[in-house]
This record gives structure tokens, C-alpha cells and sequence, in this order.
């Protein structure tokens, strides 16, 4: 006798964290289980693309919260005037050779907070998920301070991040310290879609298995498929296109179709969306419609 699959509203309630209660509530509510990567390099883009596709996903994935040519364009001016104020303090005050150098730019507090202001407010007019793509890969102590401080303080704004399990437990602890208060979700790369990744084998295997251990805060993997030990966990999958087998830089796509066979509940769609000469709004929809079929199919 097989057993009926539940759908992502009864799943919800099976889960103990509140982000991945949410999500998947959202994803019922919505009739959408489509995620856009939104790749892009300014901050108008950006906005624009996200307020398009706003009402057709679940969840927006930022990668790696680009800084805005705006602010990199102040912070090459601040440079200038750095340089010129280390050479003028250089000749005026030559006995005093310890004139401190600016080396740490990444630690700047000065990050444009409108565009997190907008974001939050796209976020609340069309409910979806942020999810920052930010995959940390270093210690505990380190991660703490990469989620919660610097110029993005990520932990303020982002519903899930993700992190490669490479590190060990540490990782997970690092960014639950920060996270659980908050009623963040984190995601483990267990696999990864580009051609020749080592994310396989006895590697999936022991992510899986540091998931397990950390239940309250991991809520789901990026992975192309299903993994029957944790099978209430939520599946993120990448690479996905309607129309392409590949990219000239490793990534392999395969259809919404395909991967949610295999047990994925959520697809990640980027330049398949707002690529050259798409439209947004009309794409979003395409691949709204093809997830949410394959998902009833699956259903039935
Ligand atoms: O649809 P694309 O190929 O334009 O974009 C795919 C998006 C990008 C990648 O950074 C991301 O999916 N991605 C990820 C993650 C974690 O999202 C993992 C992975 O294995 N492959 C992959 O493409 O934003």
C-alpha cells in the first residue's frame, strides 16, 4: 500500500521552525513553489525584477546581497580622499610614521539601508520568503560575526540562509546562536547542480546526517532530490530551465518537472526569468505554472 504524499500545508505543521512553518504555509496560500534568483548588479534592477515576480513566488533568493554601484561609486570617491589625506599626513607629519591604513573596507557600517527598507516593504506587499544566498563555509565564531555584523547584518533581514557543511557541527551552532532567536531557518548544501562538484556521495551523507542533529534550526537542503531519513526536511533545488541543458560555466539545468519527481519542493529559477530579452512577469508565470502541475501530479 503506498502511502499518500502530504501536501506543503500538512507538512507544516510537522516542522518545529517557525520560517519553515511559514514557507511552507505560504506556498499553499499562494498555489507557488517557485523561488527566484535574483543575480543582478544594481539596486533599481533589482527592485524592479522583485516587485514583477513578487506576486508568482514563495521565496526571493539573493545572492550574496550585491552593494549597489551607488555605494561603490562613494566608496571609490571616499578612496580618493583617503589617498590624498594619507599623502598629505605622510609629508606634514613625517616624524610620525604610524598613520593608520584603511584595509578593512568590508567591515564598513555604511551600507545603503534604504534598499533593505524597499526590499522589506516588496516583501510585505507581495508575502514571499527572503532568502539569502550568502553560503557560508567558515568556523563557528566566524559565521556568527559574517551573519549579524558588517555592512549587511543579514541576520536582521533574511528569513533563510544557507552554509556548505564542511566545517562540521560548528557552523550550524555558529549561525544558530544568532539565528534561532530570531526564528531564522538555515539550509545545508548537501548537492550542488554545476558539472564536477564534490558535493556527492559520503559528503551528502554526513550533511544529511549533521542536519539531523540540528532539527530545530536546519530546515531544509539545497539538493536535487528527496533524502528518505529526513524526508520532512524542505527541498531547495537550483539549476532549473525550461529551454537550456547548460551554461558555459558548468551549471546543468534540469525542468521543474524532473527534479520535483525526485522530491524537491521548491524550484530556484534565475536568468531562466529575467535573462536577456525574457519578460519577468511573463516567465514567472511559466515557471510558476510548470512547478505548481508537477506538484499536484505528484500529488495524485
Ligand atoms: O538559474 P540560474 O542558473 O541563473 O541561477 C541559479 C542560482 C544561482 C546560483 O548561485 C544558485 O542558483 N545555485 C545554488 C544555490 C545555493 O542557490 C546552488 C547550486 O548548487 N547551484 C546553483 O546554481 O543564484
Amino acid at each position: 500500500m503506498t502511502t499518500k504524499l502530504k501536501t506543503y500545508g500538512e507538512r507544516a505543521t510537522s516542522l518545529p521552525n517557525k520560517t519553515a512553518q511559514e514557507l511552507l504555509t505560504l506556498m499553499e496560500r499562494k498555489k507557488s513553489n517557485l523561488a527566484v534568483a535574483l543575480d543582478v548588479t544594481t539596486k533599481q534592477e533589482f527592485l524592479d525584477i522583485a516587485d514583477k515576480v513578487g506576486p508568482y513566488i514563495c521565496c526571493l533568493k539573493v545572492s550574496h546581497m550585491q552593494i549597489p554601484s551607488s555605494i561603490i561609486d562613494s566608496l571609490k570617491c571616499l578612496r580618493i580622499y583617503l589617498d590624498v589625506i594619507n599623502i598629505w599626513l605622510q609629508e606634514s607629519l613625517k616624524d610620525y610614521r604610524r598613520v593608520p591604513k584603511m584595509t578593512h573596507i568590508d567591515i564598513l557600517e555604511d551600507f545603503d539601508q534604504d534598499l533593505i527598507d524597499k526590499l522589506k516593504k516588496l516583501q510585505k506587499k507581495h508575502d514571499f520568503i527572503i532568502f539569502e544566498d550568502r553560503k557560508f563555509a567558515d568556523i563557528g565564531n566566524t559565521v556568527k560575526h559574517q551573519y549579524s555584523k558588517g555592512i549587511y547584518k543579514i541576520a536582521e533581514w533574511a528569513d533563510i540562509v544557507d552554509a556548505h557543511a564542511i566545517p562540521g557541527d560548528g557552523i550550524i551552532t555558529g549561525l544558530k546562536e544568532i539565528g534561532l532567536p530570531l526564528n531564522r531557518g538555515l539550509l545545508l548544501l548537501a548537492e550542488m547542480s554545476s558539472k564536477g562538484n564534490l558535493a556527492t556521495g559520503a559528503y551528502t551523507e554526513a550533511t544529511i546526517e549533521m542536519a539531523k542533529r540540528h532539527k530545530d534550526f536546519v530546515i531544509g537542503f539545497i539538493s536535487g532530490k528527496k533524502f528518505n531519513s529526513c524526508d520532512e526536511l524542505i527541498i531547495m533545488t537550483p539549476g532549473i530551465s525550461l529551454d537550456i541543458s547548460n551554461d558555459d560555466l558548468g551549471q546543468q539545468y534540469k525542468t521543474p518537472r524532473n527534479v520535483i519527481e525526485n522530491g524537491s519542493d521548491i524550484i530556484i529559477v534565475g536568468r531562466g526569468i529575467y535573462g536577456k530579452g525574457k519578460d519577468a512577469v511573463v516567465e514567472a508565470q511559466r515557471y510558476r505554472n510548470a512547478g505548481w502541475e508537477a506538484y499536484l501530479e505528484k500529488l495524485e
